[in-house]
């Protein structure tokens, strides 16, 4: 697992740098935005919504109170994209996918996640179960800003950050695996920047 909890590990200053970033990866302390397309337009608070649909097709759905009043985390944790900028030590609350599952028992083995605009990304659910994934809506202390995926992202920090979708809104579950936007285009299925997954064959 990469993603580290100060707690957990002590001070992150004990571990190099060096044995944070994946191959073929530099630090910037920049925050890059990466849209397919412009930013799209996506519904004030009061409309918004998140759904979830199990593998049974049965569905429910939180709305920006509810996600929002649900219990958070905050982590620190550094993110790989595979344009090949790393950031390191990256704060956001948000709402654990766990929280989302908690009386889902229909889950299948992958999760399929939709956003405001058109895009989407795969991931096998063991990816976002396990406190791996979170709903995200602060970054580092505030609210997300709308380029980077605010009002709430999908943050996965341990796969390339196009696995990290801005905008969400929906995630629907499978027993059965499918391609997304990128993953459609040529880009590695799963993603993972240790093993610099970046394309499909890598
Ligand atoms: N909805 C949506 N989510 C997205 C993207 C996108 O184009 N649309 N780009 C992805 C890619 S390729 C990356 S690297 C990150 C970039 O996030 P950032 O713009 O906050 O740096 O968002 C990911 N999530
Ligand atoms: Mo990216």
């Amino acid at each position: 697992m990469t993603f580290i909890t100060r707690g957990f590990r002590g001070r992150r200053s004990d571990r190099s740098h060096k044995d944070r970033i994946p191959p073929g990866q530099y630090v910037t302390t920049d925050f890059p935005v990466l849209t397919a397309g412009p930013t799209p337009r996506f519904p004030a608070e009061a409309d918004w919504r998140f759904s979830l649909t199990d593998v049974n097709g049965s569905e429910r759905e939180w709305t920006w109170a509810e996600l929002t009043s649900l219990p958070r985390d905050t982590i620190t944790v550094d993110i790989h994209c595979v344009t090949k900028w790393s950031k390191l030590d990256t704060k956001w609350s948000g709402v654990s996918v766990d929280t989302l599952l908690a009386d889902v028992s229909a889950r299948g083995t992958h999760a399929f996640f939709h956003s405001y605009g058109s895009y989407t990304t795969n991931l096998p659910l063991e990816d976002v179960t396990g406190g791996k994934a979170w709903i995200a809506f602060i970054y580092e202390g505030k609210p997300l800003d709308p380029e980077h995926g605010g009002p709430a992202r999908l943050l996965v920090p341990h796969l390339y950050f196009w696995k990290s979708a801005k905008w969400v809104n929906k995630v629907v579950l499978y027993d059965f695996d499918r391609p997304g936007f990128w993953e459609t285009l040529g880009y590695h299925n799963y993603g993972d920047p240790w093993l610099e997954q970046r394309y499909a064959g890598d």
